[in-house]
């Protein structure tokens, strides 16, 4: 076909599909414009969005308050470096540690360098604080984590695709079942060296896998019997998205280290940051750490007025609410399914299971035939399917997504 015959979205996807690396298979769908919890593509048709950049918009597409303080500073001052101070980081600083309730916060851009932030912090507190020798920390991970993409991360990956030919990897993890907390606690009482233990309360890229209810508050009793560091990986789970602040607030915990990205921006712009009290991120000293455009004007200013957004329009209520509404409403259907073997998640962070093996095309057809009836949503795992709309939605919104999904389903019942 010649690019004149083409439609617009087969335009875009050639392109990418010529100029961009393969490291992506996107559905097949081109955007163009978001507003709220829509998206629009390049054909002008809408689709509710349920993937949220996988949870990076939970204030929804382009909230004018974000969109509003990121122009507005993009005029103003866009980047100093840390070479020099900005007039505005220290209020976002002090803005965001209050409303986390931490001393101090360390900004970065994206979640794999807030993570590797987390482990560099941790690991340097190990040896100055708790007195492991030079070298011999180790840091516990769970089984089938995601933490992002960098060498060391996926160092302590166990997906082959994320790890294969990558190597050599970075040494000083030990990898440990997830929500098994006779694992946890044998490993911290048979191992002096353990400085952290880096955790997701959710883990998302495993298919939005829930840990047994107290998990976190005991594992994080285990890190303090043992004097280790409790890591909370929230990149995905914080900022609302479960109906509560952070994923770690349904058990009332406290993490040593806190992580948080993707929605500390509203999708806007990338922002990270790591967050700790003194005791820790004292040990971080000028030379040992930083970014370029770490803690940039554009990215403070987005940041408050995301912050601010969550707070204001009660976005973790409101996942809580409209998520169990989501949950009981999938629950129904689901009760006389053949395709769909059962719903998980919190707030709005939630998956439908397949019933059908993980390299088959079902889930996959599923969401093609999403699209078509106006919903975006992404499988994971060959058989899971993601579900996760942007916080702003209401209780309308959500039952016309309940219904197109089941009606999506019932196509594929047998
Ligand atoms: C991709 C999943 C989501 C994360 C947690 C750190 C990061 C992520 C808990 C790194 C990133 C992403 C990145 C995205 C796919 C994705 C994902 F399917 F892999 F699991 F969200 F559900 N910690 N998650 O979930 O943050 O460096 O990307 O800003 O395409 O890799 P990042």
């Amino acid at each position: 076909m010649s690019v004149l015959e083409q439609t617009a979205s087969q335009q875009a996807i050639a392109l990418e599909d010529k100029y961009g690396a393969h490291n992506y298979h996107p559905l097949p769908v081109v955007l163009n414009k978001g507003e709220g919890v829509y998206v629009w593509d390049v054909e002008g048709k809408r689709y509710y969005d349920f993937l949220s950049a996988y949870s990076a918009v939970n204030q929804g597409h382009c909230h004018p308050r974000i969109v509003g303080a990121m122009t507005q500073q993009a005029q103003t001052l866009t980047l100093t470096s840390r070479a020099f101070y900005n007039d505005i980081l220290g209020k976002y600083e002090e803005y965001a540690t209050s409303y986390f309730g931490f001393d101090k916060l360390l900004p970065m851009n994206t979640g794999a360098e807030a993570v590797e932030t987390a482990l560099k912090l941790c690991r340097k507190w190990a040896y100055e604080v708790k007195g492991i020798p030079e070298n011999e920390a180790e840091i516990v991970v769970c089984e089938n984590n995601f933490h992002g993409r960098t060498t060391t991360i996926i160092s302590f990956s166990n997906d082959p695709v994320a790890r294969k030919n990558f190597g050599p990897f970075t040494n000083g993890f030990v990898k440990i079942a997830y929500d098994n907390l006779k694992a946890l606690e044998e490993t911290l009482a048979s191992n002096k060296n353990i400085a952290g233990f880096l955790v997701e309360p959710i883990q998302g890229e495993a298919g939005v896998y829930v840990p047994s209810e107290g998990y976190l508050a005991e594992a994080k009793r285990l890190c303090e019997k043992y004097n280790v560091l409790f890591i909370a990986d929230e990149v995905q789970t914080g900022i609302a998205r479960t109906g509560r602040l952070l994923a770690i607030d349904h058990e009332n915990v406290k993490a040593d280290i806190l992580i948080l990205g993707k929605a500390l921006s509203g999708g806007a712009y990338p922002v990270s940051a790591v967050l700790a009290n003194n005791s820790i991120m004292n040990v971080i000293q000028p030379g040992n750490h930083g970014s370029t455009f770490g803690g940039n004007p554009i990215a403070a200013a987005v940041a408050i007025a995301a912050l601010d957004v969550v707070k204001d329009e009660n976005l973790a209520e409101n996942a809580f609410t409209l998520g169990n509404l989501f949950r009981s409403e999938l629950g129904k259907y689901i009760a006389t399914s053949s395709i769909v073997s059962k719903v998980r998640g919190k707030g709005l962070l939630n998956a439908i299971l397949i019933n059908d093996t993980e390299d088959s095309s079902t889930a996959w057809d599923i969401c093609m035939a999403l699209r078509d009836n106006g919903l975006l949503a992404k499988p994971t795992h060959g058989n899971i399917i993601r579900f996760a709309p942007p916080l702003v939605m209401n209780e309308e919104q959500l039952l016309d997504c309940v219904s197109i999904i089941t009606k999506t389903l019932t196509a594929f019942e047998k």
